[in-house]
């Protein structure tokens, strides 16, 4: 005999389950009663859930493992939805639950009672609420399985709490889990490599799948053998190039008339997990030129050709696949198309080098600027950090150079906000630091995002999770003002941006995260932008540093 709620954590540990990141109802008292005697799950308390999705996504992504949240009926889901939106564009295995009043009285429409399925369905992989004890065990199997199996990404499982207080002879079950290695069809892979040797002028765009499947050298060798130069998806999130490698390019604008400026420099594009192409507004014209050839690699068969038609489409994680595909393009190549590649990398290495100079330059000369320059934060922020660093970027409009600034670019050395929805950044680094507790966190968050979820401070205080926040504090929205300016309409006109200023009054954020029981600073120049991080590097406790920076915006 076993009760629900037993069952659910014992069938939690078999999945290798140690930390639940929840915020609590009456739904999931079963829930938290059992957890009062489970010493192998942490339960991580947030105080608001968007800050609770938002931390287990940032620990789902940092750990690969099954991240399990614990929400509170059809309220809390709701304040969710933002956060497991940008969970699902990052593809976290969460298994999101949510408790359900019990199945005997939803018919009368009991406090806090809505279906919930319909609710999370449009943001999930799978969504299902168990009606049985006798199912519970198989339910959460077939979830972790199926937001581990590639494509990875969020499940939802109702529980009702009368399946959680019911007792019954049920079997635990068993874990399941799809080997995640999919090597790329041998064909697909021989008839890029045609492609691929005999181009003149190729363009690689690296996704986030690089990071997740630990590709990064065999992209390097890739782009080397191809003498290619390598930009990120634009909605990259991951790390996947060496910063100061001459062939890197940093991230795609996410707007058609610079893409297609990009591509018209080039006869083919190879695509290894990126997005084509996740565009911030419809643009005039078409981000890709007539007759350039597209090679797509994906972990995730949905995004290949799914807005462009493509040559060769390979289904396939880039780690197994992209080994075949370098050995493939060598074995094809001419001495004279080795020859000719050869010839372009080393003029693209040369030219991302002067690229790079350049932009540094650029940084050092706004080094004295008062208030702060983002540009010059960024490569201060950049040259400090230890070899060892994570920095989860939600920097919107003051990130500009922070790419190529950055010196690592191991799996786990940078993390960006995939989905779009704002506020993510604060609670995603509390996730990524408890997932990665040998790392230093620097979280780099503007101040508008910081608001939407900034009770996840408590958690980092409470939890002894020692992030280094940074708010870049502008005062305002200003990407949305820059944005609002390129309209060229009345705002423009009249230097009159609604609702887009955070100055009347101003926001105290210091005092926020004092209150929160953080150590909070604040810095308006450079020289104390280094001696702050300096110390909050070195400190075991979470810090937060307000950084003043200009906020006058340059137009698009
Ligand atoms: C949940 C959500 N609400 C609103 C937006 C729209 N939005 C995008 S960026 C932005 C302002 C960001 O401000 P801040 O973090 O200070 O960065 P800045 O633009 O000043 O660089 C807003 C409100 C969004 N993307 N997501």
């Amino acid at each position: 005999m076993i009760s629900g709620k037993r069952l659910l954590l014992d069938v939690l540990r078999q999945e290798g389950v140690d930390y639940i990141f929840g915020n609590p109802g009456t739904t999931e008292l079963p829930l938290m009663d059992a957890l009062a005697v489970e010493p192998r799950i942490r339960y991580v308390l947030g105080l608001q859930e968007a800050s609770v999705l938002g931390m287990a996504d940032g620990f789902a992504q940092a750990s690969g493992r099954l991240t399990v949240v614990s929400l509170h009926a059809a309220p809390g889901l709701g304040n969710a939805i933002g956060a497991l939106h940008n969970a699902q564009k990052a593809g976290a295995p969460l298994l999101v639950t949510a408790g359900q009043q019990d199945l005997s009285y939803n018919l009368t429409e009991p406090n806090l009672w809505a279906e919930l399925v319909p609710i999370a369905q449009p943001f999930v992989k799978w969504a299902y609420e168990p009606r049985r004890l006798a199912d519970l065990a198989q339910v959460l199997h077939r979830a972790a399985k199926t937001a581990l199996a590639p494509p990875t990404g969020p499940v939802f499982i109702s529980l009702p709490a009368d399946l959680l207080n019911d007792e019954g002879e049920v079997d635990l079950g068993a874990p399941s889990r799809v080997a995640p290695a999919i090597r790329g069809d041998a064909e697909a892979i021989a008839r890029a490599a045609v492609l691929l040797a005999g181009a003149e002028r190729p363009v690689i765009v690296a996704g986030d799948a690089i990071a997740q499947s630990g590709a990064q050298a065999e992209l390097v060798a890739l782009a080397k053998a191809l003498g290619a130069p390598v930009y990120l998806e634009g909605i990259a999130s991951r790390a996947a190039f060496p910063p100061s490698h001459g062939l890197y390019r940093g991230p795609l604008v996410r707007l058609a008339a610079q893409i297609r400026d990009v591509m018209a420099n080039h006869d083919l594009l190879l695509s290894i997990g990126g997005d084509l192409f996740t565009l911030s507004l419809p643009g005039e014209v078409d981000p890709l030129p007539a007759g350039l050839r597209i090679i797509h690699l994906d972990t995730d068969p949905w995004q290949l050709g799914k807005n462009y038609p493509t040559d060769v489409a390979i289904f396939g994680d880039p780690r197994a696949t992209l080994p075949e595909l370098v050995a493939a393009v060598a074995h094809r190549m001419s001495a004279a198309e080795r020859a000719r590649a050869d010839h372009r990398g080393e003029a693209e290495a040369q030219l991302g080098l002067t690229q790079l100079t350049k932009l540094r330059k650029r940084a050092l000369a706004a080094e004295r600027a008062e208030p702060i320059d983002p540009l010059a934060l960024m490569h201060t922020v950049a040259e400090m950090l230890p070899a060892n660093a994570t920095v989860v970027d939600e920097a919107i409009s003051s990130a500009g150079g922070l790419h190529r600034f950055l010196k690592s670019s191991d799996p786990l050395s940078f993390f960006g906000n995939r989905g779009g929805g704002i506020g993510w950044g604060l609670p995603a680094a509390v996730g990524v630091q408890l997932a990665a507790p040998d790392r230093r966190v620097v979280a780099l968050i503007g101040d508008g995002s910081a608001t939407y979820s900034i009770q996840a401070l408590y958690t980092a205080a409470r939890e002894r999770i020692p992030v280094v926040f940074m708010i870049i504090n502008n005062r305002s929205y200003r990407i949305l003002k820059q944005r609002t300016n390129a309209m060229k309409s009345f705002a423009a006109q009249t230097d009159t941006y609604v609702g887009m200023d955070l100055t009347n009054p101003a926001i105290g954020f210091m005092d926020l995260a004092r209150a929160f029981g953080l150590a909070a600073h604040q810095a308006k120049s450079l020289a104390s932008v280094r001696e702050l991080l300096a110390s909050a590097l070195a400190s075991t406790s979470p810090t937060l540093i307000e950084v003043e920076v200009d906020r006058t915006f340059k137009p698009l």
